[in-house]
């Protein structure tokens, strides 16, 4: 066993292995046969009965979960035709025409994406989007698009998850093939925290539209043109998608005290920028709710006239009355707006699709849209959530404090644990308002990902250290700030209007130079036939160019989702509350294997542990016995 493995190691069939080959392998003393699909997933299940699902903080064990009704479509009946078909078949300058000259207003469901990333912390896994995925393109072909992918669902979904992202896209793809599949795009961060080469950006722009994206919402955190450039551009010329560009909502437009910076002609100025840049259209990105309803009407009114591709509209209803902004903006001329479905609606989420179409009833502009049919789907995302009990963000009601803090709705359902995972837990009061007091240190900023995530950073750091503004001005100098802090003030976000306060940054930079141009122009070009060829040597049993990209974006995420996916297989395929849960004693669950393939899985029994700390989780598996031996770390 020991040499079959030897032998069958990529390493010495390359004629590779030396001595300290075997050393350092020790997979290699592994005699077992290699495990099965099934073996592996009840490794998993074993772990998390015996010791939790690490995400899981709080386990309520009188929680009983209803069985999500998927709502009734044609399985074997052909799609009707949706936007997808419609951009195909015009091309995308006539398509962008064709939006122009609807008079009804156009609906994107956010529901998949900013929806779940906004209220449950970007938990929400693929099995659960895809019951519903091919349904939900047969019931609503009319909608504008459907907003699946990008923003933080990429790295929580292999760091959390140890879920694929890319397969994830390629399900919903195959599931919705006349739909208008749309995900949010960090310009030059991609998907991540920080500026990536020119060339890696391209790439990744090129292979997500290949594996189903067809509008890409590019953004810049800081909206910074020039960090946008490259993106635009990819996407114009490498690939078919719409590339919609987005300008970031902050401040109070209509409010002398505030509008110093962030006023109406600011905005407009960004705006004929990116249509000059080559966007198809204009995404008002509104992330932390901040539009109110008489900005919403003169800001669309203005950019209507000051652009001619459409406008889209992006909010979050945390303040409570973000569907009042939508009315504003549908009389103001708006195009598109974004809604999430019921359940997964209203709070630091999108406003209520289902609550809007009613809204809408009448109005001039109403679109038809099916509600009762919208209602059956929000139902069955009303008992998905339940599944996802441990991230809720606790937030109760809609909050006018959203105009002070200007927390993201994105971030404000991560920032709760965050305060608790640092010990900040009692003072989140605190940790709100040094959000604000970050905000002005740094110059009154745009706070989007990943720029959101370091004045989060400097909030923390602030009311970890019992700090005011006035001491980081005064006593800074003896403070070592995080990383993300000192990178924000060099120049690796890039730069906002204005430029940063020079006081704060000599303070946090100590002496260290800033940049001003584009930070990616520092980044060497990656070699990508060398640099792939390394990454296929190290993770023989990858997907390939795709994980490259995942691996690019997120080193040390990747190395783990892989390994999890070396020892459990994938575990994608284990039904949510298992997943997160594990199981109780007699309960059964039926796991669809493969195509085709189901298992039956219960479990029987959990042993004492042993002399070495090992438990014995005794399943039937398909009527037959199995017993798998796990260490208890309590
Ligand atoms: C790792 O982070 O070590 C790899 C991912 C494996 C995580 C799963 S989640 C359920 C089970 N319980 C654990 O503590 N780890 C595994
Ligand atoms: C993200 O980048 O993840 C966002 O949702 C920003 O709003
Ligand atoms: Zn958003």
């Amino acid at each position: 066993g020991f040499l079959l493995n030897v032998i069958s190691h990529p390493i010495f069939q390359r004629g590779e292995a030396r001595v300290s080959f075997i050393e350092s392998h020790p997979e290699l003393f592994d005699l077992r046969k290699p495990q099965d699909r099934s073996t592996r997933v009840l490794n998993y299940l074993a772990d998390v009965i015996v010791n939790g699902n690490p995400e899981v903080k709080k386990k309520d064990d009188t929680k009983f979960f209803r069985t999500p009704i998927v709502p009734p479509y044609d399985t074997f009946g052909p799609y009707p035709a949706g936007n997808r078909d419609r951009l195909k078949e015009l091309g995308r300058e006539n398509f962008t025409q064709w939006v122009l000259d609807q008079k009804c207003v156009l609906y994107t469901d956010t529901t998949f994406r900013d929806g779940h990333q906004s209220l449950l912390a970007t938990r929400v896994r693929t099995q659960d989007l895809q019951k519903v995925a091919e349904g939900f393109a047969k019931n609503h072909p009319d909608l504008f698009s459907m907003e699946v992918w990008g923003g933080a669902t990429f790295d929580v979904s292999m760091r959390f998850l140890y879920e694929s992202p890319w397969k994830r896209l390629a399900a919903l793809r195959e599931a919705m093939p006349n739909m208008l599949l749309q995900m949010l795009f960090r310009g030059s961060n991609a998907v991540g925290y920080s500026a990536y080469p020119d060339n890696l950006i391209e790439k990744f722009v090129e292979k997500s539209w290949e594996t189903g994206i067809d509008i890409f919402r590019i953004f810049d955190s800081l909206n910074w043109n020039e960090a946008m450039k490259v993106s635009i551009r990819a996407v114009r010329e490498r690939t078919d998608a719409l590339c919609e560009a987005a300008i970031c909502y902050t401040g109070d437009m209509l409010d002398p005290a505030k509008h110093k910076k962030y006023n109406l002609q600011y905005y407009l100025d960004l705006a004929r920028q990116l249509e000059d840049e080559g966007a198809h259209m204009l995404a008002i990105k509104d992330m932390a709710g901040l539009l109110k309803p008489l900005a919403a009407d003169v800001l669309v009114r203005e950019l209507k006239k000051a652009v001619s591709i459409p406008v889209h509209l992006h909010t979050h209803d945390t303040a409570g009355i973000q569907a009042a902004t939508y009315l504003k903006a549908i009389d103001a001329g708006v195009d598109i707006v974004d809604c999430a479905l019921g359940a997964l609606s209203g709070l630091t989420s999108q406003p209520n699709f289902n609550s809007v179409v009613a809204m809408m009833q009448g109005h001039e502009r109403e679109c038809p849209i099916n509600l009762s049919s919208l209602n059956a789907y929000s139902n069955y995302w009303e008992d998905v959530r339940e599944y996802y009990y441990p991230f809720e963000s606790g937030m109760k009601a809609g909050s006018a404090e959203v105009y002070e803090n200007e927390i993201p709705g994105g971030q404000y359902s991560n920032l709760k644990p965050q305060a608790f995972a640092t010990g900040l837990g009692d003072k989140f009061e605190t940790l709100k308002k040094n959000y604000s007091v970050a905000n002005q240190l740094f110059g009154d900023i745009v706070k989007v990902t990943p720029s959101s995530k370091v004045v989060g950073d400097m909030a923390i750091f602030m009311t970890a250290n019992n700090l005011t503004a006035d001491d980081v001005l005064t006593r800074g100098e003896s403070l070592s700030f995080p990383e993300s802090v000192k990178e924000l003030m060099k120049g690796i976000l890039g730069q906002p209007v204005g430029g940063f306060p020079k006081d704060i940054q000599q303070v946090i930079l100590k002496g260290d130079q800033p940049i001003t141009g584009r930070p990616n122009e520092h980044l060497k070009p990656i070699d990508f036939d060398a640099d792939f060829a390394a990454f296929q040597k190290k993770y023989p049993l990858s997907d390939g160019f795709v994980d490259y990209l995942s691996y690019q974006m997120y080193p040390k995420v990747y190395d783990e989702y892989y390994k999890a996916n070396e020892q459990y297989g994938d575990v994608s395929i284990i039904p949510t509350p298992a997943f997160f849960y594990g199981l109780k004693e007699n309960e059964e669950i039926l796991i669809n294997i493969e195509e085709g393939k189901n298992i039956l899985v219960r479990l029987l029994f959990k042993s004492e542990p042993n002399e070495f700390g090992m438990r014995t989780i005794t399943f039937e598996l398909n009527g037959q016995s199995r017993q798998v031996q796990v260490r208890d770390r309590a």
